[in-house]
């Protein structure tokens, strides 16, 4: 049976490769695009075919729905694969695909519009049954709306942009003094990042989890979810460290959060893969409905190493009209998985650091799975998102995934750059993490070791190796990038090696 006759993959990185490997196991060949950045990017380089797209901004290629239709047509391509990010929850690119005889391999266009509207994803939730933070029915307008919200639920309340999503758009409310500003802010930054200045309000959960449920759908009705991922080790609605199953949550409760996920899915048909996201409160272990993402997501590994499911081949099978190939009762969650996101930035200020690659080893060893686009001499772009790798591990229970996951973060080599694998190390020792006890305040509130992350003899000699292979290589070249000889001067005074 023919699944598709090739498949353009609309994205770069880590995702492109892990989307091309899927093709190729099922036999499906494969069609890269890229930008002028990206011409040595390992998704390019494994490519049976590539084709560039434009110039390294994302809006003038990774975005250009248009160029992407033209390039699938002039390949052959029948179907297209968005990864995650780019268009991959762009409802005028599922529709464009549609339009051109494409097959987008992702929900439908209906699907991807109901859940876009925040605000819209709520009221159909409700309507739904699926439990949602208590707030306004519909958009507020006016601060005395907000009063009248708050006679009822208290303080504090968040404000949220209905066109928003991941964060982007929300105010916190805590008292009466914050409302006014608060709600001018909040629909003024709507409306300069989405171009619509609806807003609406919940109650703010204060000490909360962020746990989702992976879901899929096939186009015959069938709709399973695959169990949840914690995703509560975040910073700035950027997250670090996911793991599937949670610490948190007894079986009872995942198994209501599993079930209120499908109704979700169903409400709005839901094909291929597709996450809930919920917000978890530890103190009441109440849980509510946030949204709804319509794509496959970066951490989707996790949920792969426990269940044992492929979600990507998964989605092309779906997509090709295929019945899903489990059922929700031979899906069981075995042992324990966690995920490192590897960012190219400063570990302690944040700050991106792209730049070239001098050395360059990714762990390997027992249950341990690597995702990376990245090798010796690559140059990190600074036009993209900074993962350039996640690593996962598995272990029959949580100590053991994170003890591997350890030792793997160990045996990386990543030198000419600045990555987040010291930070990694750091969290995975810390007490409060080790015990599964942590919010989604844990970064910002409860974790202590940013002065302590150079601090071994290890890191330190690997720090100085680092230091002398930039140095090296850019003596070599006969230029001084006089930004990274002083980020490294800062290392060293950090670390008292002046
Ligand atoms: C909330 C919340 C507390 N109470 N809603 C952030 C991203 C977006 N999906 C919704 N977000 C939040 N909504 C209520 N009613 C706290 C957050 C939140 C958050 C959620 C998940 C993961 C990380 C977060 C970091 C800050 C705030």
């Amino acid at each position: 049976m023919k699944l598709f006759k090739k498949i353009l993959i609309a994205n770069r990185g880590e995702i492109a490769i892990r989307v091309h490997r899927a093709c190729k196991e099922l036999g499906v060949p494969s069609v890269a695009v890229f930008s002028e950045a990206d011409r040595n990017s390992l998704h390019v380089l494994l490519a049976d075919e590539a084709y560039c797209i434009g110039p390294a901004a994302s809006r003038e290629s990774y975005l250009n729905l248009h160029k992407i239709i033209e390039v699938a047509k002039k390949s052959g391509a029948d179907a297209i694969h968005p990864g995650y990010g780019f268009l991959s929850e762009n409802e005028d690119f599922a529709e464009a695909c549609q339009k051109a005889g494409i097959t987008f391999i992702g929900p439908s266009v209906h699907a991807i519009a109901s859940m876009g509207d925040k605000l819209a994803a709520r009221d159909l939730m409700k309507k739904a049954g699926v439990p949602c933070v208590p707030g306004s029915d519909g958009p507020v307008s006016s601060p005395d709306e907000i009063r009248a919200l708050i006679k009822k639920v208290g303080f504090p309340v968040i404000i949220k942009a209905s066109a928003g999503g991941g964060g982007k758009g929300m105010r916190l409310v805590k008292s009466e003094a914050d409302l006014e500003s608060a709600i001018r802010a909040a629909r003024s930054e709507a409306l300069s990042y989405f171009g619509d200045d609806k807003v609406y309000v919940e109650k703010y959960v204060t000490n909360p989890k962020h746990i989702e449920i992976q879901v899929f759908g096939d186009g015959h009705g069938n709709v399973t979810h695959l169990f949840e991922r914690e995703c509560s080790i975040q910073r700035r609605h950027q997250k670090i460290i996911e793991e599937a199953p949670s610490p948190a949550l007894s079986n009872e409760t995942r198994m209501a959060m599993g079930e209120i996920a499908v109704k979700a899915a169903k409400s709005v048909s839901y094909q291929g893969a597709g996450t809930v996201e919920f917000i978890y409160d530890i103190d009441t272990k109440d849980f509510y409905f946030l949204e709804m993402n319509t794509r496959l997501q970066v951490e989707h590994p996790v949920t792969e190493l426990v269940t044992g499911v492929d979600l990507v081949q998964e989605q092309i099978l779906v997509a090709a009209g295929e019945r899903l190939s489990f059922s929700q009762n031979q899906l069981k969650q075995n042992g324990w998985a966690i995920e490192a996101r590897i960012y190219a930035e400063d570990p302690i200020t944040f700050m991106p650091s792209p730049g070239k690659i001098v050395r360059c080893r990714h762990p390997q060893g027992p249950f341990t799975r690597i995702d990376s686009y990245v090798y010796p001499g690559y140059e990190v772009p600074m036009h993209y998102d900074p993962m350039i790798a996640k690593l996962s591990t598995w272990g029959s229970d949580r100590r053991e995934a994170i003890d591997r996951c350890q030792r793997a973060l160990d045996e990386f080599i990543l030198t000419g750059i600045k990555t987040n694998i010291p930070l990694h190390k750091r969290i995975l020792q810390h007490d409060k993490f080790l015990k599964g006890d942590f919010s989604t305040h844990f970064i910002e509130k409860d974790f202590d070791g940013f002065d302590k992350l150079f601090t071994s003899i290890d890191d330190r000699v690997f720090l100085i190796t680092a230091a002398i292979e930039a140095y090296n290589e850019q003596k070599s070249q006969g230029v001084w990038d006089l930004n990274l000889v002083s980020n490294w001067k800062r290392l060293g005074r950090r670390l008292s090696l002046r």
